[in-house]
């Protein structure tokens, strides 16, 4: 069989393309650093969220569940991250920090921003999502689902301080 010259050409391009799909959707997937979201937080009440032992006002917040390891429950509402919000959520750096998140109304979107840490959060299901932050600072939180009228002002405030300073002030 004679194919043309340029014929082979267009094919090989058309390879590399693919190839490089191939490798970009699968470093997205599995690369260093990137994890995918867990659902194995469980299910739960939307219309119920605030009577739960997790998203009540004890539950929420942030808690030490082990040595270097912290458990952290934010309810997402229109238009508020609770915390974040009105007060920041404040955690060490260098730690374990373990986010549990879910929505008493609609989806909203739960964005740490210069961070890895970007998801949504559904109403029902309890989202669950561990990372570490090495970089002490002032980070944004930001809804990124258009939640309705008040979505552009849904924001909040992560503090990250040096552990030893979290130490001292303990929560
Ligand atoms: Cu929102």
């Amino acid at each position: 069989m004679d194919i043309h010259k340029y014929e082979k050409i267009w094919l090989a391009v058309a390879l590399v393309f693919i190839v490089g799909l191939v490798a970009t959707v699968t470093y997205g997937a599995l690369g260093p650093g990137i994890k995918m979201v867990s659902d194995n937080g469980g299910t739960i009440s939307p219309a119920n969220v605030t009577q739960s032992e997790r998203f009540s006002a004890q539950g929420r917040g942030v808690h030490k569940v082990g040595p270097n390891h912290y458990e952290v429950n934010v309810l997402a509402r229109q238009f508020l991250f609770m915390p974040g919000t009105t007060q920041p959520i404040t955690v060490p750096t260098d730690s374990k920090i373990t986010f549990y998140y879910t929505s008493a109304d609609v989806i909203h979107g739960f964005e740490i921003v210069g961070t890895n840490v970007n998801t949504m959060v559904i109403p029902g299901q309890v989202g669950k999502m561990t990372t570490r932050f090495e970089e002490p600072g002032e980070y944004g939180i930001i809804c990124n689902e258009y939640c309705g009228s008040g979505h552009h002002t849904m924001e909040g405030k992560l503090n990250v301080v040096p552990k030893s300073e979290f130490n001292a002030s303990e929560v």
